[in-house]
């Protein structure tokens, strides 16, 4: 099995199978994972069993609350880009573009968020479709002292769809769910460090600032999202399976390949769990 780092963040590992890995070859893939915030492992060829099995080796994989979106055999399996296409013929710009909206994190609207999440590559469109990746320690410690100062200590109120709502992916009796509180400056459980914990598609306001004082810092935060630091590119090859740490990482999609073109994925939700 080589791993290479593939910059800041990031990291490839190639010549493994998953589906017969040990104990200590998975221990490296973890420890890897944990230093690089997002790792591809290349070349696989998974069945669903295979896939929800590796995944559990992670933590407890856990329904996403779209359920529409859910794979009909298997709640803990999320499709990503099927049934992209309406009865009609227009395109459904949510699941042509989930997760394309910005840089974020996921599962920050449940009172634990998901530690990580996987996808397996099963169709990848000749061109765009990437998945960017940056850094929540990095992100920390690029905003300016004010910030700092200012977010030390204060909470952030998160619900799925955030000021926005956009929410069109949940079931309606699921979008009244209570929002959540986390605190926006962390420190990571398994590596001790510091970090930066924001979404700027969920969050709502921040605890013990006032209205208008609360919408202009998040303003100057989603400021500092549209190019986040230490960003990891990755280009899909069918066969890939990338997990990231939700707790010290922000992701986007890309949202651009030809809609033609099948871009499809098996996504899972893990919780330590
Ligand atoms: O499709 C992608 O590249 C990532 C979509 C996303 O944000 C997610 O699966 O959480
Ligand atoms: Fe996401």
């Amino acid at each position: 099995m080589q791993i290479r780092r593939m910059g800041p963040i990031g990291a490839e590992i190639t010549g493994v199978d998953v589906k017969t890995m040990d104990d200590a070859a998975f221990g490296r893939i973890y420890q890897a994972w944990l230093d690089s915030n997002v790792i591809c492992v290349r070349d696989q060829s998974l069945e669903l069993a295979d896939y929800l099995e590796y995944s559990r080796r992670f933590g407890a994989v856990h329904p996403h609350p779209s359920k529409v979106t859910r794979h009909p055999d298997c709640p803990e399996i999320t499709l990503l880009g099927t049934n992209k296409f309406r009865a009609d013929g227009t395109l459904d710009k949510e699941i042509y573009r989930r997760g394309a909206e910005g840089f974020h994190t996921d599962g920050s609207y449940e009172e634990v968020p998901f530690k990580a999440t996987q996808l397996y590559a099963l169709a990848i469109p000749s061109r765009g479709g990437d998945t960017f990746f940056s850094s929540g320690y990095a992100a920390y410690e690029m905003l300016p002292q004010h910030l700092k100062d200012k977010l030390e200590g204060k909470v952030g109120n998160f619900k799925y769809g955030g000021r926005k709502q956009l929410n069109l992916l949940l079931d309606e009796k699921d979008r009244h769910v209570a929002p959540v509180w986390h605190p926006l400056v962390q420190v990571h459980p398994e590596t001790g460090r510091k970090l930066l914990y924001f979404d700027q598609g969920k969050i709502l306001s921040i605890e013990g600032l006032d209205a208008a004082e609360s919408d202009a810092i998040i303003n100057e935060m989603v400021g500092y999202f549209v190019e986040p630091p230490c960003q990891y590119r990755h280009k899909w090859r069918k066969g890939d399976i990338v997990i990231w740490d939700n707790r010290c990482s922000y992701h986007k999609a890309a949202g651009d390949y030809p809609p033609e073109e099948d871009r499809i994925h098996w996504r899972v939700s893990i919780k330590s769990a």
